[in-house]
């Protein structure tokens, strides 16, 4: 199983400048030569990979990319000034394809590599070029070349950052929904029905995260007879589970009760990830106006020192700082990932 992020871009390196057709006009010289400067070269389309980008998120609102065109070459054998590269930044891990053909371009697989995926045109020779002993006034100078054009799919298999867990309705399609900008594509996913959901969040400062929604983690799952089998392989390398359970007064069973029985769920499937960080965000505040599930969860939380994020979906009420804990939470896990 695989999620795969897709954008589909044009883009459109610069075109050379025009060479130059001139002559040298000075005082008490009565016939220069020629002297048109050559045209500059267009800007180049470049991709380069960051590991400050984890997601194609920023690349899904511009379809258009295109560089700066070469100057025109100028009298006195000026040269045009070359066109401005554009770069291009995007995640460590993404695959640059021909939209046409779908060969594979290139694979950005490490951090700072780099390619030019569209030449800017070579600007055209001026005049001055062309002198020969028969022809000493040419009155022709070259066209400066076209910039690449192609269009281009970049595709980037996404790992979850986060996952949401919790029971039938407790509120994570909700959740996902209201706190994502994009939802990505999952490839090779067998099921249809139950398909697990990715989310995109931005957390601003072009930071983005990856949060999954796991609709199948019901009991049972870890025998694989639900679709949270497979899927809990998947969450296993996110860096924190964020726990959903419902305290509004419309809330079925104990809190308490169904937060530890979707815990002996995980923990029947895997011991990591029962380790693994959790918070736990108790949902539809809203409507939990007699408090009383709230507040037991919440004295439940506290007795076990788990953070706990009240938040109301509906009126995104409390939803800003499970945002920053996130941001906080995935930036400091890369912190420490870089440092081992
Ligand atoms: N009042 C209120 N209802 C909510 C909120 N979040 C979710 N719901 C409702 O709770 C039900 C289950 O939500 P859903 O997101 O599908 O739960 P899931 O099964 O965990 O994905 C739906 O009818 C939602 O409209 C909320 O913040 N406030
Ligand atoms: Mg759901």
């Amino acid at each position: 199983m695989q999620f795969v992020d897709y954008v589909k871009i044009n883009v459109k390196a610069g075109d050379g400048g025009r060479g130059c057709v001139s002559f040298r006009r000075e005082k008490y010289v009565p016939r220069g030569g020629p002297d048109g400067g050559d045209g500059g070269r267009g800007g180049h389309i470049i991709f380069k990979a960051t590991d400050k980008l984890n997601t194609l998120l920023d690349l899904r609102y511009r379809r258009e990319y295109k560089a700066e065109r070469g100057q025109h070459g100028m009298g006195k054998k000026m040269h045009g000034k070359n066109g401005k590269d554009l770069n291009i930044a995007v995640p460590v891990g993404t695959i640059i394809k021909d939209a046409d053909s779908g060969e594979i371009l290139r694979d950005l697989d490490r951090k700072e590599a780099e390619t030019v995926i569209a030449k800017g045109g070579r600007g055209g020779l001026g005049n001055a070029h062309f002198a020969t002993s028969t022809r000493q006034a040419p009155r022709f100078a070259q066209q400066g070349e076209e910039g690449d054009t192609r269009e281009l799919i970049l595709e980037l298999k996404l790992l979850a950052d986060a996952g949401l867990i919790g029971m039938p309705n407790a509120g994570k399609s909700t959740l996902l929904s209201v706190i994502s900008s994009a939802r990505p594509k999952i490839a090779d996913y067998p099921f249809t029905t139950l398909a697990p959901v990715l989310g995109v969040v931005k957390l601003g400062n072009y930071r983005s995260i990856v949060v999954a929604d796991i609709p199948g983690l019901i009991e049972g799952a870890h025998k694989g007879s639900g679709l949270g089998f497979q899927f809990l392989r998947h969450i296993e390398r996110t860096s924190v589970l964020l726990h959903l359970v419902d305290i509004s007064d419309d809330g079925t069973g104990n809190p308490v009760v169904n937060f530890e029985k979707i815990n002996n769920e995980l923990e029947l499937y895997s011991q990591k990830l029962v380790e693994k960080k959790q918070i736990v965000i108790g949902t539809k505040l809203d409507i939990a106006v007699s408090k009383k599930r709230l507040n037991k969860l919440a004295q439940y939380c506290k007795s076990k020192s788990i953070d706990f994020f009240p938040v109301s979906a509906m009126t995104q009420r409390g939803i800003k700082r499970v945002l920053s804990y996130l941001s906080v939470e995935v930036e400091a896990r890369k912190t420490l990932g870089e440092n081992i």
